[in-house]
């Protein structure tokens, strides 16, 4: 293989181009210079990729109840169970679970297979969880799922509005191609809408802390003041900041309104979304230079996998259920049992595997005992089911342990294919890596059942070059202008050196920028809608029993379930731990400590998380991550605490307000344990596990107290030489296990609460013998000069820490990011910590002040 491969981020929808290289060291990678989603950069995670192309813990080869299989039996043993369930009870009797993480050929495949030969509806993806309420409201205000604009609008704007997104640390290159263009026009305003003062919240002129819920009813009042309508708007937004969102809005005729999951992800999150695109098509600020609604999507390939058709409500290539769609995909196909209906979208679809109506279930790429609502009852649905298999990478995940087979597909780096980006950029992904173990593209494994189910001609796929033309060729097919999506100038295109490009491509070599600035749109007269919102409230509320409010999202560092990012510890420095950040005020009111640890509970299910203060929360609203799962902690799965209440266009469940209580979790010990081989921890005290360069660290606590010499030899393997020291009457632990003078494992155990590093112990774990003077020292409970260097990581590129931030800014007065980057390179790389730079210079004027 060459040296130096151009592929694309697996992460988020930005969808930046980077640049793998082998060299001395292995592989590295840097972002790709010429790819216009990103011209060079990435942030964090995109610049720590060769840290996660590791082989340890991956799924290598197919298994049946945890034995490795040989790929004939298990392609057999697919094509029967679900033919049998075919045969004996119709074609609705079997789904797909797939995602936005599949490329656009595996997901083209998986929906030709079930909508097209199967002849059920019943494939539905993550991107319900993400995506769908935008491919709604766009359905209903254009007569197509189409993103109007591309990310040069948001350098062009003049006013930026981001409304639900945490844009910096979820979409962080197109956030510092905003933040950039801001430097350059500091007249560029930029609106940031969301509960939370967000790192993005911290860059912006104005933020709008609103109630969770409520922007149909600020974007309703913004409609109405567009047109000279006087508006009552109680959003729980001070009067003068809405009179300013708003004139700012009505007077720039260069707005551009990006949103994502806090406007998705709710119970009316369609008419969110038409709330926002109404107030665009009132002005005609759409497909011109620098405005336009603009959705921001999630996964890598969440546009891919809407583009073939993998939502159970699209038929294929942007096409619906009508009837002549219907025919026209059936002729296409060959085949006639084209679905005629859509099939469960994914909250229902796992309601039909509890009760039985689902005989075979297959997930692919997604971990949804995890990621849907009411995760504990998926999880009981997935026990139940006669038949699960799952493909994935990775051998272990909570899903995982719930399926009786599993398939072990490609992983980023070695699988070959294309992704659609944010802005309708098609991408290819291109492998560098050979294919470990007996891993399989998913395209492969399921062309494979297909061909055992009886459907071989259709599914006669050499590569993934084959299936792409295909996909182009139907999206071509009696298109005529007709339909948004068109591929036609694709067709016969060189797959391997296929450049970035943005779809329609009608014609060879002409990408398109922008849709609709000719005023035309796909509903049948040509012109968009208008839709009239009604604002509702989310579906739940909170009470006496749950007096909080959850919401859910994501950390800067780390991707979903953590499979691939959980690899790397310079990701893992930025957030060791699951954190539940709430109110100083509620965690007075709650009995709650920083750094401390809370239980936190829902309906059914609790977690327990550790607590960090943040005044930016409003009062009686709290926030975790989604990332935790029972693999990396002993309890902080959140979806288990939400309620499955979906929007009632899309289906998309209402994932970011949950009413939950919160309790201290009273722990009599607390500790760290870092272990060189794995370690399956019980789950009845608290636990978190975090990756180590050649260990894993573990922060843990609980209430009963153990006999810690015997514990530790139960966790850590009880031969070779152990170094001990223990305090019964300080309830202090110290253990080191040695093998051939190696360290392989220690345990530090206090009474209190600490915010202990284990930075100086993991050193140790570098090197190959302890030597005698440093054995003492490794349980003296703390390093050679006491220095415990506990700190948190804020620039996760450079290593550096809060503490050397703020003695920085202390001792030389620095006021800008910009310096604190000149003096300590920190935020110069990617740029990722530039939002918490800023909150720390904040923190640190305010204190002057005060
Ligand atoms: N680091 C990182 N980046 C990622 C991912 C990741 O896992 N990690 N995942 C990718 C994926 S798949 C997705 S979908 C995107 C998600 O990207 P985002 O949607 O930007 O991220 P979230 O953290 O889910 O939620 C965004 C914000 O919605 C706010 N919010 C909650 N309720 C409301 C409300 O009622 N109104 C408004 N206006 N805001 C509200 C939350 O406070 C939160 O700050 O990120 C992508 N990028
Ligand atoms: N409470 C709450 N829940 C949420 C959200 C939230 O904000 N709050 N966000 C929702 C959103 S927007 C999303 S997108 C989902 C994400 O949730 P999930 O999709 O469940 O999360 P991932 O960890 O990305 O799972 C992807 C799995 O696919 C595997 N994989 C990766 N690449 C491939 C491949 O090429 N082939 C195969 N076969 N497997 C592969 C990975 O190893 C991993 O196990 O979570 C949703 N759930
Ligand atoms: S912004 Fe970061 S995570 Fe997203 S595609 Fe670019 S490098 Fe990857
Ligand atoms: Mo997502």
């Amino acid at each position: 293989m060459a040296d130096t491969i151009r592929t694309t981020c697996p992460y988020c929808g930005v969808g930046c181009g980077v640049v793998a290289q082998s060299g001395d060291d292995g592989w590295s990678v840097r972002g790709d210079p010429d790819h216009p989603a990103n011209f060079g950069r990435l942030c964090v995670k995109g610049a720590a990729l060769a840290e996660t192309i590791g082989l340890e813990g991956r799924l290598l080869h197919p298994e049946w109840g945890g034995k490795p299989v040989a790929w004939d039996a298990a392609l057999d043993m697919v094509a029967d169970k679900f033919s049998a369930a075919v045969a004996e009870h119709g074609p609705d009797s079997v789904a797909f679970y797939v995602s936005g993480q599949l490329l656009t050929e595996d997901y083209y495949v998986a929906n030709k297979l079930m909508k097209g030969f199967i002849g059920s509806g019943n494939i539905d993806t993550n991107s319900r969880l993400c995506m769908s309420s935008t491919v709604a409201g766009h359905v209903r205000a254009f007569g197509s799922d189409t993103v109007p604009g591309c990310y040069e609008d948001i350098e062009q704007a003049d006013l930026v509005v981001l409304v639900g997104s945490n844009a910096a640390w979820c979409h962080p290159v197109i956030f510092q191609r905003l933040l950039a263009e801001k430097t350059r026009r500091p007249e560029l305003r930029i609106v940031v809408v969301d509960p939370r003062r967000t790192a993005t919240a911290e860059c912006a002129d104005l933020h709008l802390a609103l109630r969770p819920g409520s922007d149909a009813i600020l974007f309703n009042g913004l409609l109405a003041h567009l047109k000279g309508e006087e508006a009552e708007v109680e959003c729980g937004v001070p009067l003068d900041q809405i009179v300013t969102f708003f004139s700012w809005f009505a007077e720039t005729e260069k707005t551009v309104t990006l949103w994502s999951q806090g406007i998705n992800q709710s119970s009316s999150g369609t008419d969110k979304v038409d709330a926002i695109i109404n107030c665009h098509l009132q002005t005609g600020r759409i497909g011109r230079p620098g405005m336009g609604p603009f959705s921001l999507t999630g996964q890598p390939n969440a546009m891919g996998g809407r583009e073939v058709g993998g939502l159970a409500n699209m038929l294929a290539a942007h096409m619906g259920f009508d009837e002549a769609s219907i025919d026209r995909v059936g002729r296409f196909w060959d085949s006639p049992r084209v679905a005629t209906k859509p099939g469960l979208k994914a909250v229902d679809l796992f309601k039909a595997v509890k009760d039985g109506r689902i005989k075979a279930l297959w997930v692919m790429a997604t971990n949804p005992a995890v990621s849907l609502p009411e995760a504990d009852l998926v999880r009981d649905a997935m026990a139940a089911c006669d038949f699960v298999v799952l493909s994935d990478c990775e051998a272990d995940t909570d899903s995982a342990r719930l399926a009786h087979l599993r398939l072990p597909a490609l992983a980023w780096g070695e699988k070959d294919g294309t992704v659609t980006n944010s802005e309708r950029r098609i991408s290819r992904q291109r492998p560098f890596l050979a294919p470990p173990g007996e891993a399989k593209p998913d395209w492969w494994i399921m062309s494979q059942v297909a061909r055992r189910m009886g459907f071989g001609a259709a599914f006669a796929y050499e590569s993934a070059a084959d299936i792409f033309a295909e996909h182009c060729r139907l999206t071509a097919f009696e298109n005529g202008g007709s339909r948004d999506l068109d591929l036609g100038g694709l067709i016969g295109v060189d797959y391997e050196a296929l450049a970035p490009i943005q779809w329609p491509v009608r014609r060879p070599g002409e990408g398109t920028a922008r849709m609709f600035g000719n005023g035309r749109f796909y509903h049948p007269d040509g012109k968009a809608r208008m839709i009239a919102v009604e604002p509702r409230r989310p579906a739940a509320v909170a009470d006496e029993a749950l007096p909080l409010i959850l919401n859910t999202g994501r950390s800067r560092d780390q991707w979903h379930t953590m499979t691939r990012t959980g690899r790397s510890p310079r990701l893992a420095a930025h957030a060791p731990e699951p954190v539940l950040s709430i109110h100083p005020a509620d965690a007075i009111r709650f009995g709650l400590t920083d750094n401390g640890l809370a239980r936190l509970g829902g309906r059914r299910a609790s977690a327990v998380l550790r607590v960090a203060l943040d005044a930016g929360l409003r009062r009686g609203e709290v926030f975790a991550p989604i990332h935790w799962t029972d693999r990396t902690a002993s309890g902080a799965v959140v979806g288990m605490l939400i309620d499955a209440a979906v929007d009632p266009y899309s289906g998309q469940p209402e994932l970011k307000h949950a009413p939950v209580m919160v309790e201290p979790y009273a722990a009599g010990w607390h500790g760290v344990m870092l272990s060189r081989s794995p370690v399956e921890l019980p789950r009845d005290f608290y636990w978190s596990k975090a990756a180590g360069k050649s260990h894993s660290i573990w922060r843990i606590a609980g209430a009963e107290g153990q006999d810690w010499p015997v514990t530790a030899r139960d966790w850590l393997g009880g031969d070779g030489e152990w170094i001990e020291f223990l305090d019964p009457n300080r309830g202090h632990y110290r253990a080191a296990r040695l093998v051939d003078g190696r360290l392989e494992g220690v345990l530090f155990i206090f009474r209190w609460a600490t915010d202990f590093s284990p930075d100086w112990v993991a050193a140790a774990f570098g090197r190959a013998a302890i030597a005698g003077d440093e054995r003492a020292t490794l349980v003296a409970g703390a390093p050679p000069g006491g220095d415990r260097g506990s700190d948190k990581t804020v620039c996760a590129c450079f290593s550096v820490g809060l503490a050397a931030i703020r003695t920085a800014i202390r001792d030389n007065g620095l006021t800008s990011a910009a310096q604190v980057g000149a003096l300590l390179k920190a935020g110069t790389n990617c740029g990722s910590c530039v939002p918490e730079i800023r909150a720390i210079l904040a923190e640190e004027r305010a204190e002057k002040v005060a």
